[in-house]
């Protein structure tokens, strides 16, 4: 029989990617859900409906980061040789509304899963899902960022993970765990959440084209981001996971495209060119052909703090993974486009 593998996070972008790559390399997968995650499974309904998958290859379990004592008997039982912790609140916007449920969840559930590691009776190897967001406002010398750049986090949600990564490396030393960080820039897919922006700009792209929405109201237009394809970073989540020593590893494409380009390459894709014009909160992107105002800046969206220059350098994964990743933002955005627009079309 191949690996055991266990995931937290199974239901989310990431999660639902990374079970589809570990089914493929014939690998036995065990989901963790929330219970209030009942309803929102879409992402690995494909596997779910697979009886050949389903119940033989992939099994699901209610269990919360919270809930130590089902966690810890979760593990004991399945006995995983790889465990990838994604789950946890992670919208970053959402942490300066929420920032104590955000560290719970963040911060302390990964605590628990390291506490749990610490006392297994078998070898277990941890992958700790760690975000770009811990770097939050590098200095002039750190742009783009690599493992060694200092933290400097711009939210409750970036400073949670500073915690977690902290911790991952502490455990690392002290007790010989095998924890690696994936300190991952952003990635989406056509599976991202509609409450993060690449995904609402695509989808609302493609209910505009339909006539189904007038206009897409979004908050920092000048906002840049790293933006890789999801698909490609949990395959480097998994090569951390096969190397002879835990390490930490940026996950990055090495580019910055701002919300406004993003949101042109996106519309392009669905033959709709968008035309810039204003400032600040009077900027709006027109249809170069109807000139009607298609984007909106609404200040709801702003944040009170967004982190700058968050650029990664992976050079280090490059070479000891051999992972590089190969969608650019316009090609996400236009892959992300067309996937929802076939998803209206059908
Ligand atoms: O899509 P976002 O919400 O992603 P953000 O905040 O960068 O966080 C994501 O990536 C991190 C790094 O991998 C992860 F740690 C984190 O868990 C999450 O996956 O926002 C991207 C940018 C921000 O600057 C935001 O201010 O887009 C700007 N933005 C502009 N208008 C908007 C909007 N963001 C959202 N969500 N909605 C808007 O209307």
């Amino acid at each position: 029989m191949g690996k055991i593998a266990l995931i937290t996070g199974i239901t989310g972008q990431d999660g639902s990617y990374l079970a589809d790559l570990l089914l493929k390399r014939d690998y036995q997968v065990h989901g963790i859900v929330r219970r209030s995650s009942m309803f929102s499974r879409s992402r690995i309904e494909h596997l779910r409906s697979d009886p050949a998958i389903y119940g033989h290859l992939l099994f699901l379990h209610y269990a919360d980061l919270d809930d130590v004592t089902t966690l810890r008997r979760l593990i004991r039982r399945v006995r995983p040789d790889e465990i990838y912790h994604l789950a946890g609140q992670s919208h970053v916007g959402l942490s300066f509304e929420i920032p104590e449920s955000t560290c719970d969840d963040v911060a302390r559930g990964t605590l628990s899963l390291l506490e749990i590691c610490r006392d297994l009776d078998h070898p277990v190897r941890m992958f700790h899902a760690s975000s770009s967001e811990i770097f939050g406002k590098p200095g002039d010398h750190e742009v783009p960022q690599n493992e060694s750049t200092p933290c400097r986090p711009r939210s409750p949600y970036g400073c949670a993970k500073v915690f977690s990564t902290d911790l991952c490396q502490v455990y690392r030393e002290a007790y010989g765990l095998f924890v690696c960080n994936g300190i991952a820039y952003n990635h989406e897919s056509p599976r991202r959440g509609e409450n993060f922006v690449t995904r609402k700009i695509t989808s609302s792209a493609a209910r505009i084209k339909a006539g189904q929405q007038d206009c897409l109201w979004l908050g920092n237009l000048s906002a840049e981001r790293d933006w890789g394809f999801a698909g490609e970073y949990v395959e480097a989540m998994w090569r951390m996971m096969q190397q002879p020593e835990a390490d930490d590893f940026v996950l990055a494409t090495g580019h910055l495209t701002s919300v406004r380009d993003f949101a042109k390459a996106a519309f392009a894709a669905l033959d709709i060119q968008l035309d810039f014009s204003g400032n600040g909160e009077s900027e709006c992107g027109r249809d170069v052909e109807t000139g009607c105002e298609l984007v909106r800046v609404d200040p709801r969206f702003h944040r009170p703090i967004d982190p700058l220059l968050l650029v990664g350098d992976s050079t280090k994964a490059n070479i000891k993974l051999g992972w590089k990743p190969v969608t650019n933002a316009p090609a996400l955005a236009a892959l992300m486009a067309k996937a929802d627009w076939t998803a209206i079309a059908k």
